[in-house]
C-alpha cells in the first residue's frame, strides 16, 4: 500500500537509517532522549528505577460492546443478520503501570464506547478482551472497524500505519492483517471475523475451534515496535462445547474465574516511558515483567478453581511458568488448551510450562487447596540473558504475579476428562500429502528461507491448493537462535519434534498449535491443511525482532 518498504529496502536492516521511525523524529545515540522515550543506541539503555512488587491489582481489560450495525462495502460478504459490531480506536493515551512510576505513554486499543480519557489510572495498558461465540452459519460472525487515531507526527520508536492480526484465526487474507495492507492517522479499515469452524465451505466443518486468540500488530518491518508500544488485545472464543457457563457444556471456571493473562517484558525510564533499541536485532528483552500491563501485580483470588489463559506478549522473552509459594514450593494444576483450542483432554498435575513469543497455554488452577490468607506467586524460572534464545532453568527465578487467597466460593465448575476430543490425523492422508521443507538460516547478517534472502512479500514462497494435505518440515539452521514459528490461516498437528513423537503439549491427537518452537538446531515436522480462503497470507519468526529482521515469508492459497 505504501512504498516504506521499498525505501527501508535500499538499506541494510542493521544501519541506524533502515531503523528509524518512517517520517518521524530521528531518534539518535544521546542518552538523554531515552528519558523522552525515544530508543538510543544500544550503550544507553540503563536499568529501569526499581518498584515495589505487588503493590497494584491485576488490570483486567473489559469486553467491548457492540455498537449498531453499519454499512461496510469491505466487509459486506460476511455480514448477515447474525452480525455483530464492534468499533476501535487505536491512540496515543497516558497508563499506569506501577504507582511508583509516573505515567507511562503507549499506543492501544479502545472501546468506541468508552470515552477517551487521560487519567492514566482510569486506562488500560492491553485493548479490550473480546468475547465472542463461534457461529453455527454464515453471516453470524464480527466486523471490527479499526480507527486509527494514531499521532502523525509522534515522540521516538514505532511507525503510527498499522495493520490489525487476529493472531489464529482462521479468516481471509484482507482482514488478516496482511502486513503490508496498512492504514494510517486519520484512516479506518473493517476487518471480517466469520468466526466459522474451517472446512465450512466444503461442507466438512472440522473442530478446530479456537478458544484464546489476540490481535496485535502486524506492519510490516515495525511489528516489534507497534507491540511493544502497546498494540495487544485479547480476543477469547466460545461455542457450545465451551459455553463460559459453569453450568452447561464442560462447566469450566468461566466469567469473572476466568481470566487472560498476558506477559510481557519491558523497560521504562525514570520518567515512566518506555524504552526500546532499535538497534536490537537479537531480540529485546525488558527488566520488569508486567502481566496485563502492570508491572508484578496482585491478584486476589477466592478458595476455588480459575481457569488463566497465558498469552505470552513480549517480543523476544521465552519463560517457564511455576505457581510456587514464598519459599520455591511448587503446587501443581491442570493443562486445557493451546493456540489450537481445548485439548482432546487435559495434562494433569503439570508442575510448569513453556511460553515463547505469540505463544498460549490454558491453566486450571484450584485454589481450594490453600487457606485464606496465603499467597502464591506465578514464578519465572527459565534464564534468558539474550534475546536470541533462552537459557537454563533456574531453581528460582523472578515472581510475575502474586495471588492472595481469600475465603471460599461455590464452585461448580470442574475439568472433565475429556475437552475436545479429535483423532491424529490418519496414515494414509500423511502418506499422500505434499512435502514442503523450509530452511531457516542466516545470510550476510540477515534472515534466509531456503536460501532466499527472506521477507519479500512480492511473491509467494510457495503455493498451497486448498483442503490438500502438506506436511511442512520447518527447519532451524543453526546459530543457536531459537524461533517460534508462526503460521497464519490455519492449526498445525505437530507430527515430529527432531524425528521422535513430540511432547505431549504439542502431539497431533492431543494439542493443535499455530506457533511452534524451533530451538536450535530443532527441526519439525507438521501437518497443514488450508482451507476456505484463497489468498495471500504470510508465516513467520514470532522473535518480532527476527520478524521484523525480515524472518518472513509469502504463502498463497489457491
Ligand atoms: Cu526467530
Amino acid at each position: 500500500m505504501l512504498t516504506r518498504r521499498d525505501l527501508l529496502k535500499a538499506g541494510a536492516w542493521t544501519s541506524a537509517a533502515a531503523a528509524l521511525p518512517f517520517g518521524c523524529t530521528s531518534p539518535d545515540s544521546d542518552p538523554r532522549k531515552a528519558r523522552l522515550g525515544v530508543a538510543a543506541a544500544r550503550d544507553a539503555i540503563s536499568p529501569s528505577p526499581p518498584t515495589t512488587p505487588f503493590v497494584m491489582d491485576l488490570p483486567i481489560p473489559p469486553a467491548p460492546l457492540p455498537v449498531a450495525p453499519f454499512a461496510s462495502p469491505d466487509a459486506a460478504p460476511f455480514i448477515g443478520p447474525g452480525t455483530k459490531f464492534y468499533e476501535l480506536v487505536e491512540e496515543e493515551r497516558l497508563v499506569q503501570v506501577h504507582p511508583q512510576l509516573p505515567p507511562t505513554l503507549v499506543w492501544g486499543y479502545r472501546d468506541i464506547n468508552v470515552p477517551r480519557s487521560s487519567v492514566p489510572s482510569a486506562n488500560f495498558a492491553v485493548g479490550p478482551t473480546f468475547r465472542v461465540k463461534m457461529a453455527t452459519g454464515a453471516g453470524q460472525g464480527v466486523v471490527v472497524r479499526q480507527h486509527n487515531q494514531l499521532p502523525a507526527n509522534h515522540q521516538g520508536f514505532g511507525v503510527p500505519f498499522t495493520t490489525v492480526h487476529l493472531h489464529g484465526a482462521h479468516t481471509e487474507s484482507r482482514s488478516d492483517g496482511y502486513p503490508t495492507l496498512d492504514f494510517g492517522p486519520g484512516e479506518s479499515f473493517d476487518y471480517a471475523y466469520p468466526m466459522r469452524a474451517p472446512g465450512f465451505s466444503t461442507g466438512t466443518p472440522s473442530n478446530d475451534i479456537p478458544s484464546t486468540l489476540w490481535y496485535h500488530d502486524h506492519l510490516i518491518d515495525f511489528t516489534r515496535q507497534n507491540v511493544y508500544r502497546g498494540l495487544v488485545g485479547f480476543y477469547l472464543v466460545f461455542d457450545d462445547l465451551d459455553t463460559g457457563d459453569e453450568t452447561t457444556g464442560l462447566q469450566l471456571p468461566s466469567g469473572p474465574f476466568d481470566v487472560p493473562l498476558v506477559v510481557q517484558d519491558r523497560v521504562f525510564a525514570a520518567d515512566g516511558s518506555l524504552v526500546y533499541d532499535v538497534f536490537n536485532h537479537n531480540g529485546f528483552l525488558g527488566d520488569k515483567l508486567l502481566v496485563n500491563g502492570a508491572i508484578q501485580p496482585r491478584f486476589h483470588v477466592a478458595r476455588r478453581k480459575y481457569r488463566f489463559r497465558f498469552l505470552d506478549g513480549s517480543n523476544a522473552r521465552f519463560y517457564q511458568i511455576f505457581l510456587a509459594a514464598a519459599d520455591g514450593q511448587t503446587f501443581r494444576f491442570d493443562q486445557i488448551a493451546t493456540e489450537g483450542g481445548l485439548l482432546s483432554a487435559p495434562i494433569r498435575a503439570l508442575e510448569s510450562f513453556r511460553l515463547a513469543p505469540a505463544l498460549r497455554v490454558e491453566i486450571v488452577i484450584d485454589f481450594s487447596q490453600f487457606q485464606p490468607g496465603d499467597v502464591v506467586y506465578l514464578e519465572n524460572r527459565l534464564e534468558q540473558v539474550d534475546g536470541r534464545r533462552p537459557g537454563d532453568l533456574l531453581p528460582r527465578g523472578p515472581q510475575l504475579l502474586k495471588f492472595i487467597v481469600g475465603e471460599a466460593v461455590p464452585d461448580p465448575s470442574h475439568v472433565p476428562d475429556v475437552l475436545r476430543p479429535f483423532a491424529p490425523i490418519a496414515p494414509a492422508v500423511l502418506a499422500a500429502a505434499i512435502r514442503r521443507e523450509f530452511q531457516f538460516n542466516r545470510q550476510q547478517g540477515a534472515w534466509a528461507i531456503n536460501g532466499l534472502l527472506a521477507g519479500d512479500l512480492s511473491f509467494p514462497i510457495t503455493q498451497s491448493p486448498l483442503d490438500t494435505p502438506e506436511i511442512w518440515h520447518l527447519v532451524n539452521g543453526g546459530g543457536g537462535w531459537a524461533h517460534p514459528v508462526h503460521i497464519h490461516l490455519d492449526y498445525m498437528r505437530v507430527l515430529t519434534r527432531n524425528g521422535h513423537l513430540p511432547p505431549i503439549d504439542e502431539r497431533d491427537g492431543v494439542a493443535k498449535r499455530d506457533t511452534v518452537i524451533l530451538g536450535p538446531g530443532e527441526e519439525v515436522e507438521v501437518f497443514l491443511r488450508f482451507r476456505d480462503f484463497a489468498g495471500r497470507y504470510v508465516f513467520h519468526c514470532h522473535n518480532l525482532e527476527h520478524e521484523d529482521m525480515a524472518m518472513m515469508a509469502r504463502f498463497d492459497t489457491l
